[in-house]
């Protein structure tokens, strides 16, 4: 069995949860196996009760389910399933982020305000809002419900599509995926993959795309732009990394979870003075907010909050013993916490209605008394402090710094005002291309190795690299977001990190902030007049696990932009599938998925895709 982590943070608190007898996801992986071999190749379907079917894959049982579905149906209909859950989380992530816009700008969300107005004003423009003699909050008010309209199917396709490259718009044309309403194309792929609907497989992968870029250029998009209004838009800050984070003399909290409106509240929460005292009065020094996955991206890139881990690291932060709550809202937070928690003092605390945790404590949150309920959440916290156990409390030592909150404002910023000092390096050869690692972490890999390994390969390269999710904060905890890592850098790519005094690996935010990536490699294209599949760029995924990553690789893919997955995703049962999504994806969207696990060849993989990028647009 290969290492379980090359975080020493991770290995330590491993040792540790083996000692006190705790089960961490790595343990249960391993008694998962084998894993079921027909899930794996995604050619089992349960879509009716006439089914459950699968498909020999062998050639000697059964071809066909019981309605006749082949396995290119199936393992198709899978796919387009596991793509539209993912659009729909962040998506609704996404809807959860207008509405409290909107809920703001009535006065009607405790605590929230418009904090980016040049933002709005700029998004209001795009829109086609007047902002003639209104207010903003007016203003503000009509957005927010053209943005909510787009969720269904008023207008002909969603308003973001217009920022892509002319030639992307006239391809998505031409292959029928541009997205019209985002709820819409989920909903259109739950009736597709219903039994006896679309049966054939190359037409629900188009589906598949459309549905997708309504995510990419549609849910997650908003969920970014909008969350920068509410929020701020990030701006380059310093913050640490790694469970190193957790303080040994403070109240700890560690946000896991997705959705910043909650996080940005208890943040706020944590500096009130009386809850402070109390903290004293129960023997802390202090109250140390940290973040955990997206919400901790989220935090860090626009406050420098320190973020204690990624995907893989939730399990372990409880088992330092010195976690008084971990609050937890949407999306890949696991179900395994309240069990690992009961060994220790922490109180895993939910708060959103759509996902409750058998035996967590649920503080529901409601925007409206948003503040109110993050001092409850945070007094919670402080009053279990005297509950921990000092002999099960160890918290390692790992703690690295990083520089977070490259939004496209602040590249932009970075560049002196404009593209230009990007597309000279890129055109000269000093930079080689750019790379958008992301995602998630698995089991199935030794954790981090893929996205560490591969980042250092590029950047060795020089190849600009940009990252969000769970990659980045692994890439945070190795100290490559720091100006001085374009040490590692090859001498092109190091000499304009230091010109600009950038780090070589851009923390560009969490999952849905991929948007902020497609919103750079269009303008890019747009630039140098090209669509983006013209570019030497790449993305790639080496450790992704969830299903907002199948939505994620697909509308990077449908952007016109090759991707490398470093996990195999459950399709390998249809072999038309496989060379649809591998090979013939090129001619009709200029980009095709390719399957690499070791990294090292991943980066072989991409260096030649950018060799050749660059030589047919004359680079080299
Ligand atoms: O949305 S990278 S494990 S935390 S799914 Fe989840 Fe994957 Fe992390 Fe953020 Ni993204
Ligand atoms: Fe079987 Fe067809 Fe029903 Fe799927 S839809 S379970 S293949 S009968």
């Amino acid at each position: 069995m290969a290492e379980r982590s090359i975080d020493r943070a991770a290995l330590f608190l491993l040792k540790k949860a083996a000692r006190e007898g705790v089960e961490t996801a790595w343990d249960r992986f391993e008694k998962q196996q084998p894993q079921c071999g027909f899930g794996q190749l995604g050619i089992c379907c349960r879509n009716c009760n006439m089914g459950p079917c699968r498909i020999d894959p062998f050639g000697d049982g059964p071809q066909e389910g019981v309605c006749g579905a082949t396995a290119d149906t199936i393992a198709a209909r899978n796919l387009l399933r596991m793509i539209a859950a993912g659009a729909a989380a962040h998506s609704d992530h996404g809807r959860d982020i207008i509405t409290t816009v909107y809920a703001a700008a009535c006065g009607e969300a405790q605590g929230y305000e418009i904090k980016d107005e040049e933002k709005l004003r700029a998004l209001a423009s795009e829109y086609g809002i007047s902002w003639e003699g209104r207010s903003k909050e007016e203003v503000a008010r009509e957005l927010a419900r053209a943005v909510m309209e787009e969720f269904g199917m008023v207008k002909g396709s969603v308003q973001f599509v217009k920022r892509a490259p002319e030639k992307r718009r006239a391809v998505w044309e031409k292959a029928g995926v541009l997205p019209r309403g985002i709820d819409r194309e989920i909903v259109e792929s739950m009736h597709r993959t219903h039994m006896g609907v679309d049966n054939d497989y190359v037409n629900l992968v188009l589906h598949g795309v459309r549905t997708s870029l309504s995510d990419g250029w549609g849910g997650s998009m908003v969920a970014t732009e909008f969350s920068d209004v509410l929020f701020g838009t990030p701006q380059p800050v310093r913050g640490k990394s790694n469970l190193g984070v957790l303080k040994e003399d403070q109240v700890n909290i560690v946000l896991h979870g997705h959705e910043p409106t909650l996080s940005e509240m208890i943040a706020l929460a944590a500096k009130d003075e009386e809850l402070l005292a109390l903290a004293r009065e129960k023997g802390a020094t202090g109250i140390n907010v940290c973040g955990m996955c997206c919400t901790g991206n989220e935090l860090l890139m626009r406050h420098g909050i320190p973020v204690a881990g990624n995907f893989l690291q939730q399990e372990l932060a409880v088992i330092t013993g010195a976690v008084e709550a971990m609050v937890v809202d949407i999306q890949c937070i696991m179900p395994a916490l309240t069990k690992v928690a009961q060994c220790y003092h922490t109180k895993i605390i939910s708060t959103s209605p759509k996902a409750r945790f058998a035996d967590a404590l649920h503080i529901q949150f409601e925007e409206h008394n948003a503040l109110e309920i993050a001092k409850k959440i945070v007094r919670v916290a402080v009053e279990n402090f005297p509950n921990r156990k000092p002999s099960l409390v160890q918290i390692p030592e790992e703690e690295v710094e990083y520089v977070a909150g490259f939004s496209v404002e602040a590249i932009l910023k970075a560049l002196g005002g404009s593209l230009d000092p990007l597309l000279d390096a890129i055109k000269t050869g000093k930079i080689k291309g750019i790379v958008g690692i992301v995602g998630c972490n698995n089991p199935k890999h030794t954790h981090d190795h893929g996205h560490l390994n591969l980042t250092r390969e590029l950047i060795k390269n020089d190849v600009l690299v940009v990252e969000t999710g769970c990659a980045a904060i692994a890439c945070a905890k190795a100290g490559l977001l720091l100006p001085e890592a374009a040490a590692e850098a090859g001498p092109g790519l190091r000499a304009v990190c230091e010109s600009l005094e950038i780090p070589p690996v851009l923390h560009m935010g969490s999952c849905v902030d991929i948007s902020r990536i497609l919103v750079v490699a269009a303008a890019v294209a747009n630039a140098l007049g090209v669509d983006i599949s013209d570019l030497p760029v790449a993305g790639a995924a080496p450790e992704w696990m969830s299903e907002k990553a199948v939505s994620i690789g697909t509308y990077v893919v449908g952007s016109g932009i090759f991707t490398v997955l470093g996990t195999v995703p459950p399709i390998l049962g249809s072999k038309n599938l496989v060379e649809l999504l591998t090979k013939g994806a090129q001619e009709v969207l200029g980009a095709v998925f390719a399957v690499e696990e070791d990294p090292f060849k991943a980066a072989i993989l991409i260096l030649d895709h950018l060799t050749a990028k660059r030589k047919a647009l004359g680079l080299d």
